[in-house]
């Protein structure tokens, strides 16, 4: 099976407007004359998505959110909807962050809907998975994934779902330093796939599952070259275009 393969930024709360539309300027100019093996996508702060996007236009790199709300418009003081993201430019948005879920108490069922509802917006969504310290410590890994992702179901259907990228983020790998063994990390990606072909049969093989959590690149290339593992979406080394290219093999 074919499947594409991403490099994606999560910026999260970091970069300013000027900032990140610096760091866009750069990466585009560093980009001309090359053909990136990779899907390149940067996410930056919601209110740094349009700038970010301008600058991103003409290049290949492509541009995501970080979150959504639900709803389209309306009365929702504060919220976002995938609708005014997909206007802003953005054609991806990162669901489920273990951010979200822990900080923000954000369920599976509310992820599931939001899932739903960045499809509906045209936007492909970047669902995220991964189990906690305990979880890891007590063996819980394969069912925990197993409840994330199966949380998504009642919302998707079989046709919107081929087209999901799911991050595989061991919650304790999250900018703390430590990776999991890249054949554990694989095995769970491959689990991943199992548990998405229950509703989408073989198209599951062609759905691109990467990992995330404390990567740098010092460390990508031991996932990607894993079978099962499609790329990457990186948070803190992410940041530095130096270290972004590099990660993407581009010097
Ligand atoms: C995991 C990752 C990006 P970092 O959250 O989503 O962040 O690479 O800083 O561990």
């Amino acid at each position: 099976y074919t499947r594409e393969t991403f490099l994606i930024a999560n910026w999260k709360m970091h970069k300013t407007v000027e900032e990140g539309r610096a760091f866009a300027r750069e990466l585009v100019r560093r980009l001309e004359n090359v053909s990136p093996k990779h899907q390149l996508i940067i996410c930056p702060t919601a209110l740094s998505l349009w700038a970010v996007g301008q600058e991103l236009a003409t290049s290949p790199v492509m541009l995501g959110a970080q979150n959504l709300d639900l709803g389209r418009e309306g009365a929702l003081t504060g919220a976002l909807s995938g609708y005014l993201i997909r206007e802003a430019g953005a054609r991806w948005v990162i669901v489920g962050h273990s951010e979200r879920r822990n900080l923000f108490g954000e369920t599976d069922a509310l992820i599931g809907q939001k899932v739903a509802q960045a499809f509906e917006a045209h936007l492909r969504p970047i669902l995220c998975v991964g189990e906690s310290l305990d979880d890891y410590r007590s063996g819980q890994t394969f069912a925990v994934i197993t409840r994330q992702i199966e949380a998504i179901f009642p919302y998707t259907n079989s046709e919107v779902l081929k087209s999901l990228v799911v991050a595989y983020e061991p919650v304790w790998a999250i900018g703390s330093g430590e990776v999991p063994e890249p054949k554990q990390a694989n095995e769970v990606a491959g689990l991943i796939r199992q548990i998405l072909s229950k509703q989408i049969s073989d198209d599951a093989n062609t759905v691109p599952v990467l990992y995330g959590g404390s990567v740098s690149s010092n460390n990508i290339h031991q996932f990607l070259e894993q079978a099962h593992i499609d790329g990457s979406l990186v948070g803190g080394a992410s940041l530095q275009v130096d270290e972004f290219l590099k990660m993407a093999d581009i010097g």
